[in-house]
């Protein structure tokens, strides 16, 4: 679905305001200055786009950001999202791969839509979303416990939850929404009680790690990438939350019992072996918590971004 397979549209999101831990912005710095884009170009001969710049969005934040709908600085992650929609949209349209470096799971809004908007009008096809996540994201802004934005990006994503204003999420169209039929969810393990409710009335595919333990994790990506189907573009959206602590321990909201780091890998090697990938978020990688873990998690991170990009053992 690319038509330029090797070139690589690289986005450096500095944004942590979908929550409320300092420290998830400088993540990109720590990924990119731990040598990550030149491994995608030495080592797997990816041409990089990047502008050199971590984008800190700091002339689209508001001052005045008042909850709303019980939702914690709304404006901020709107506007934020609405500019990061673009600038996918703008690599994805001319048939670049598209890299997003986290920030927050907020930005999946900006990134998510953005391909799915790019997708729609180069292919005229529906893209398909895998989420590799301890948690769903898809709080409607009324149930969410917490008010974190980063809780609910599917929940907008896919229309289940809706805001006409413009500032907040309304800039939202058609073009950016992904079907609840083409989400796919790996490695849950902590989700709310309305979202289990809402996985289960809109019959959205989920694998938790309770299936993984069950079935093991070939399986389990097997029969996730058979429910979108082998003719499908895919977006992976993959929070670092979702490997067990043990390997990304420097992150907002560890949740035991995740997957191993290998695990991790083999999803992003199965996925980038479809040869359907079209866009790929690291997020929620904080080097400031648990800093003792911090190397690790990044590397960590590293670790499933060339995966995902086409990285073999042999
Ligand atoms: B992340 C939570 F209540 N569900 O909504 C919420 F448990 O992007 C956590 O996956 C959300 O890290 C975690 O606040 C968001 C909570
Ligand atoms: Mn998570
Ligand atoms: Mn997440
Ligand atoms: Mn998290």
């Amino acid at each position: 679905f690319l038509s330029h397979p090797n070139q690589l549209g690289v986005v450096a999101v500095g944004f942590n305001g979908g929550q409320m831990k300092k420290g998830v912005e400088a993540a990109p710095m720590a990924l990119i200055e731990s040598g990550l884009l030149t491994q995608l170009h030495e080592d797997l001969d990816y041409e990089i786009h990047h502008d050199n710049i971590i984008h800190y969005y700091e002339q689209d934040i508001p001052e005045e950001d008042p909850d709303h709908r019980n939702m914690k600085k709304p404006r901020a992650v709107s506007a934020v999202t609405e500019r990061l929609s673009s600038q996918v949209y703008e690599y994805a349209k001319e048939g670049k791969f598209v890299l997003t470096l986290g920030g927050d799971h907020s930005i999946a809004i900006g990134t998510v839509s953005g391909t799915a908007k790019a997708i729609r009008e180069r292919l005229g096809r529906e893209m398909a979303v895998i989420w590799v996540d301890a948690h769903a994201d898809i709080n409607l802004p009324e149930m969410s416990p917490s008010g974190n934005i980063h809780g609910m990006p599917m929940a907008f994503l896919t229309r289940l939850a809706r805001e006409d204003r413009p500032d907040i999420f309304g800039w939202l169209k058609d073009e950016h929404i992904v079907s609840t039929r083409k989400l796919v969810y790996i490695g849950l393990r902590d989700v709310d009680r309305g979202e289990k409710k809402i996985l289960r009335e809109h019959g959205i595919k989920a694998f938790s790690m309770h299936d993984i333990d069950r079935h093991g994790i070939g399986r389990v990506v097997e029969m996730a990438l058979a429910h979108i189907g082998n003719d499908t573009p895919i977006h992976l959206s993959f929070d670092v939350d979702a490997l067990d602590p043990q390997w990304a321990p420097s992150t907002g909201t560890p949740v035991r019992g995740g997957l191993t780091l290998r695990e991790g890998d083999f999803i992003c090697e199965c996925v980038h072996e479809t040869g359907n990938l079209v866009a790929m978020d690291l997020v929620e990688v904080n080097p400031s918590l648990e800093a003792v873990g911090a190397a690790e998690t990044i590397r960590a991170g590293c670790s499933l971004v060339r995966s995902a990009l086409g990285d073999t053992l042999v």
